[in-house]
């Protein structure tokens, strides 16, 4: 098997950062070693067949993106991004595992939904991947076949309190499929969002004229998610499911899951970089000469920006540091504005919802540290380390330790990033939602199981790299 030695940098963990030696051998990592450590009295550079060198620069635990949806049905399209196209931008920006969603949508069968993801990912990533699977109809059928989902390595389960006629599950559905998170460990994550409530609003603003792509966050108030976060919460508590909500961007739901978690509750949640950087002022400023005030379009996503004079944006950021919010994920959903978006030119209800992130996850988080949001150890924690444990994985993943997957990135904290299309963006939208966005810091190297698909923004991987992760339970709770 062949041997790489990452040499110079300093490692950095969730807890701590040490400058040392990393060996890997074949797809593991087999060694952390203090710097210049010999080997039977050679030293090691001389037997490794691959140096890397990394002085000056951070050697971290691969990127773990739990939060994607490639390929994902959306309002008459689909999310453009294939997990041929999809995983290979997430390699370039530094994340080597991604956990997709699995779609059973009303009428289908959950265990056909999950094959059907196996059947579009199977031979196509760049980097490994699991799967959660969406629950789109909480019936007799579908609980029987939600029992039979740990043991094939899927181990979380979506639900959607918002979109009724598409996902949505009632508060009956939601209190049933929480009964079988109890019983079995899986992780109950949830869109708290209230639906039925948002669709009446939604629907008088469109008959007020109100069509533009800024009126979709006025639609779904922060009172909605609120409300709808606590409801999760208390149905949670009643069953004894363990919770995870998806995407959180209001202030007061994340007071919701302070509150929830303070009383011992377990209550867990994630937020995105659109949530920490871009705000409903801003979309509602957006314009280009292409698409005049549908501009903002590109940002369309639910749970939607939210105002930064209310300050949401700083609570996330807070919520990051007090571990009231425990990781960042992407919520990865990308359309392009021709022919997808455009579809809700007159209605923003029509615009299907979602930004596309996963490439820059890495780099937008370590801007928090440039700028003095988090620490160097928190970056590692949330958008890898967290990950990992949240989602049953840690251990083979999210650490650089001995036995663990050689996942790593050289992250050089001199280089810099200019995001936008013609520049970093692989991924498949026309459009980037971080154009202009410029980073303190670079993705030098990235090595998925021990071989190296990303270097000096060459990527030397082929799909099909990347493998099936079947995870564990949560390491949250045992
Ligand atoms: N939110 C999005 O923005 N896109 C897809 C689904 C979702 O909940
Ligand atoms: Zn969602
Ligand atoms: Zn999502
Ligand atoms: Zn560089």
């Amino acid at each position: 098997m062949a041997t790489t030695l990452i040499t110079g940098g300093t490692v950095v963990s969730a807890t701590g950062r040490a400058n040392a030696d990393v060996l890997v051998d074949g797809e593991r990592i087999v060694a952390v070693l203090e710097p210049g450590s010999e080997l039977l009295g050679t030293d090691l550079k001389s037997g490794v067949d691959t140096v890397i060198d990394a002085t000056g620069k951070y050697v971290i635990p691969g990127g773990i993106d739990a939060h994607t949806h490639m390929e994902l049905p959306f309002g008459g399209t689909a999310a453009i991004d294939t997990f041929e196209t999809g995983t290979r931008a997430a390699a370039y920006g530094g994340t080597t595992s991604i956990v997709d969603f699995a779609v059973q949508r009303y009428g289908e069968r959950v265990q056909d939904g999950l094959d059907a993801w196996h059947a579009k990912a199977a031979g196509e990533c760049a980097i490994d991947y699991g799967f959660h699977q969406i629950i789109g109809g909480v019936d007799a059928d579908a609980i029987a076949a939600m029992k039979t989902l740990p043991d094939q390595g899927v181990t979380s389960f979506k639900l959607f309190m918002a979109y009724p006629g598409v996902f949505y599950s009632d508060d009956a559905q939601v209190l049933k499929a929480m009964q079988v998170s109890r019983d079995t460990g899986m992780l109950t994550m949830m869109h708290a969002e209230n639906g039925p409530a948002i669709d009446v609003l939604a629907e008088q603003l469109i008959e007020e004229g109100k069509t533009d792509p800024y009126f979709h966050g006025i639609a779904r108030a922060w009172q909605m998610e609120e409300e709808a976060t606590h409801r999760a919460i208390m149905l949670a508590n009643l069953t004894g499911a363990p919770l995870y909500v998806v995407h959180v961007s209001a202030k007061q739901a994340v007071e919701q899951l302070a509150w929830a978690r303070d009383k011992g509750q377990n209550v867990f949640g994630e937020t995105c970089p659109q949530y920490l950087y871009l705000s409903l002022e801003e979309q509602l400023g957006a314009s280009s000469e292409e698409w005049g005030n549908f501009e903002g379009a590109k940002w369309v996503c639910s749970t939607p920006l939210r105002s930064r004079e209310e300050g949401h944006q700083d609570a996330m950021w807070q919520a990051l540091r007090t571990n009231d919010l425990q990781m960042v994920s992407t919520d990865h959903c990308p359309f392009c504005m021709k022919d997808q978006k455009e579809l809700g030119l007159g209605d923003f209800r029509k615009i299907p919802n979602g930004i596309g992130s996963i490439e820059h996850r890495m780099d937008l988080m370590y801007q928090g540290v440039v700028t003095g949001e988090i620490t160097l150890e928190r970056w590692v924690e949330l958008t890898s380390t967290t990950p990992a444990r949240m989602f049953g994985m840690y251990g083979q993943k999210g650490v650089i330790q001995p036995g663990a997957d050689a996942d790593i990135v050289v992250y050089d904290p001199n280089g810099h990033t200019s995001i936008g299309l013609g520049k970093t963006h692989h991924m498949a939208m026309d459009h980037s939602a971080w154009e202009g966005y410029e980073i303190d810091g670079h993705v030098d190297t990235v090595l998925s199981r021990g071989k190296v698909i990303v270097d000096d923004n060459a990527y030397l991987g082929a799909k099909g790299d990347g493998r099936f992760i079947k995870r564990g339970l949560t390491q949250y709770l045992v």
